[in-house]
């Protein structure tokens, strides 16, 4: 009896022990569960979101080392600072991402942000802007300036919005200069037979058939190509462009012709225009109107330097007299009369007074 007592006693606490041991291994095991600091992956605390920035693509047909890339890089500084970073501009020059009118198009349906194409292509969408393109309406740039800048300019920028886009401001391409490759041209006569290469515009036609050469429209980035293939004999844009375009490689003349004076429009696309706080909106107006400045002061050093850079590689100059410009512009005025029509008589008549005006304004 007593073994069996003491047997009984030594299992009861052989089974306290094993309980005890597996009540101590399982708090520890569940200890263990809880994966401690170096073991086992923790769930990182969530991060506050940081939030993805804005994009806007800026796409030009001119290549970086012109004013209008310089300016745009102004552009792009300004804006992400003042954003601190929440709107990112991307650069893409060279017609990287289209020419003047497939950009506009991509605004249009907000695929791209911003471009700054010549008013000349502009006005396949708003009539009004062929304007800019009547041979010889502004006598010079302080006149440009001010109608640009004054109501008349923003009469017609107010008329984007419903083909959505936002004009920001007018920048510079400059005074249009004629080049070619097969003689100079100092007279009427001169242009008779040329292929000129034009901006996408009918007045552009229509004056360059009336001095009788033959004119093809066409996409900027297409340009070089054309008259390196003989596929025309010249073209028209102002000495900066020429000269950092290289078109001298592949033109023998030049003549100041002075033809147009021929704005850009810095435009960003409504679609992301309507997207954009009151505060951003402020910062791109801004910014274009401070790159404006900037842009026409680079351009016109710009075009002044480069005239004489041109002669420098070769090309032929033809300074055009006062009595053949004044004789070219009697051949164009029927042109001028057409298209007045077009744009609207009581529009073109506002416009011309304005002019006016200006050169009072900017003569004394
Ligand atoms: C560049 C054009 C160019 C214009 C032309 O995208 O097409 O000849 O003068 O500057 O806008």
């Amino acid at each position: 009896m007593f073994k069996l007592m003491k047997s009984k006693k030594f299992v009861l606490a052989m089974v306290f022990l094993l309980s005890l041991v597996l009540i101590v291994g399982c708090s520890t095991q569940t200890k263990k569960e809880e994966p401690t600091q170096s073991e086992g992956k923790k769930e990182e605390p969530k991060k506050e979101e940081t939030k993805k920035p804005r994009i806007i693509r800026a796409g030009i047909g001119l290549n970086d080392k012109h004013p209008q890339f310089k300016a745009l890089e102004e552009f792009k500084k300004i804006v992400e600072e003042k954003t601190n970073g929440s709107v990112k501009v991307e650069l893409y020059h060279s017609g990287q991402i289209g020419d003047d009118r497939t950009m506009m198009e991509a605004l249009q349906l907000g695929t791209q942000e911003m471009t700054c194409p010549a008013t000349a292509p502009i006005a396949n969408f708003v009539k009004e802007f062929s304007i800019f393109d009547f041979p010889f309406i502004f006598p010079n740039e302080k006149v440009a300036d001010m109608i640009l800048d004054g109501p008349v300019g923003q009469e017609l920028l107010d008329k984007l919005p419903e083909q959505g886009i936002i004009g920001l401001a007018y920048w510079e391409n400059g005074y249009r200069q004629l080049t070619n490759d097969v003689r100079p041209v100092a007279k009427v006569e001169d242009f008779n037979g040329l292929k000129i290469r034009t901006m996408e515009n009918q007045v552009h036609l229509d004056a360059f058939r009336a001095l009788g050469a033959n004119p093809t429209p066409m996409p900027f980035p297409e340009l070089f190509t054309a008259m390196q293939q003989g596929t025309v004999d010249g073209q028209e844009n102002p000495f900066a462009t020429i000269y950092l375009q290289k078109f001298y490689e592949v033109q023998k003349y030049v003549s100041d012709t002075n033809h147009v004076y021929s704005p850009f429009v810095l435009m960003m696309s409504k679609k992301f225009w309507d997207e954009s706080t009151p505060e951003e909106q402020k910062i791109f107006k801004e910014a274009a109107i401070a790159t404006r400045d900037i842009n026409r002061k680079l351009n016109r050093e710009a075009n002044s330097k480069y005239v004489e850079e041109l002669e420098k590689t070769g090309m032929t100059l033809t300074r055009i007299s006062d009595e053949d410009r004044a004789e070219m512009a009697k051949v164009v005025a029927p042109v001028i009369e057409k298209h007045k029509e077009k744009v609207g008589k009581e529009f073109a008549d506002k416009f011309y007074k304005a002019i006016d005006e200006a050169i009072k304004a900017t003569s004394n």
